[in-house]
């Protein structure tokens, strides 16, 4: 049985990569009932009468659900500052749902060249107060510091419609030619140009391209620790009077306390409180 990474999925179709060479495959047909194989999953295959059948998918280190990708290192949260326009909200959001998944958010802001980016400096400082890992991309930008943190990863681009992940990989790698689009004047937000998730070789590490997406879903998570994966709270967990404090409207919380001294982003224990209270 050899075994190979999926690389991209196009309905029933699964290219797999294995020992340098792209192999077109597809699922055995018992297997549909089991995990059903995503872009990054490590699979077993074998030739089956002139057809590649995947015959398992192996156990994953992660998995995000949106977009659908498996056993990545970290997720770009790629955030344009304008066309679509910065929220905080989506930002923060986005940062949380792939903390949870267990993996290593970073902030990658695009467009910067569309603003005047010192109009954002107070907000975007929060960020890297809190150690979370921020690059900045735009076209002509020096892109050395985004090579450096794709180098030897797989990596993920997440992010609205329009915020330009296309973009930059065409950027980092002038022979690809991913399709873009300007974002759509009327509804200002992009028209979902990528459809499908890939993985790309590029920067000396695998990038995967992803279809934007406009909305998040809170409901089916298991946000018991929350508190626990926000960068922003950490040096203020177990300082709370009660130990199971879930930073809500408990007396003596060391995480309200914090926000109040100015000394935690205010915005994200905003978002932090109304994915617990269920508001979102
Ligand atoms: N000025 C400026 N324009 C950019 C930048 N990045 C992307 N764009 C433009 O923004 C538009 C959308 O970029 P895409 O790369 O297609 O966005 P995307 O995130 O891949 O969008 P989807 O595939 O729909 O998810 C295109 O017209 C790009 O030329 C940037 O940093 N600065
Ligand atoms: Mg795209
Ligand atoms: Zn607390």
């Amino acid at each position: 049985m050899n075994k190979g990474r999926i690389v991209k999925i196009i309905s029933n179709q699964y290219t797999i990569e294995y020992e340098n060479r792209l192999i077109e495959a597809k699922a055995r047909g018992k297997m549909r009932k089991g995990m059903v194989p995503v872009v990054g999953d490590w699979v077993e295959f074998e030739a089956v009468e002139d057809v590649f059948r995947i015959h398992k998918v192996c156990p994953r280190k992660n998995r995000l659900l949106r977009p659908a990708i498996a056993n990545v290192d970290q997720a770009l949260i790629v955030t344009s500052m304008k066309d679509p326009d910065y929220s905080s909200h989506l930002l923060n959001r986005l940062i949380i749902l792939v903390s949870l998944a267990g993996v290593e958010p970073i902030i990658c802001i695009t467009k910067s060249d569309l603003v005047n980016i010192e109009d954002y400096s107070n907000e975007l400082l929060w960020y890297k107060k809190a150690g979370y890992k921020m690059v900045y991309t735009h076209p002509g930008s020096n892109d050395d510091a985004l090579k450096e943190v794709l180098d030897g990863k797989v990596s993920v681009l997440c992010g609205q419609s329009g915020a330009g992940k296309s973009s930059l990989l065409n950027r980092l790698d002038p022979s690809f030619s991913l399709q873009t689009q300007a974002i759509s004047k009327a509804l200002g937000r992009g028209k979902h140009t990528t459809r499908h998730c890939q993985l790309h070789h590029v920067a000396h590490g695998l990038v995967a391209d992803t279809p934007g997406f406009s909305s998040l879903d809170f409901t089916r998570l298991n946000l018991d620790h929350l508190d626990e994966v926000i960068f922003d709270f950490k040096p203020y967990l177990g300082s709370c009077r009660f130990k199971d404090c879930q930073h809500l409207k408990e007396p003596d919380c060391a995480i309200k306390e914090a926000v109040e001294k100015g000394e935690v982003n205010p915005l994200m224990y905003e978002d932090y409180k109304a994915i617990k209270e269920g508001l979102v």
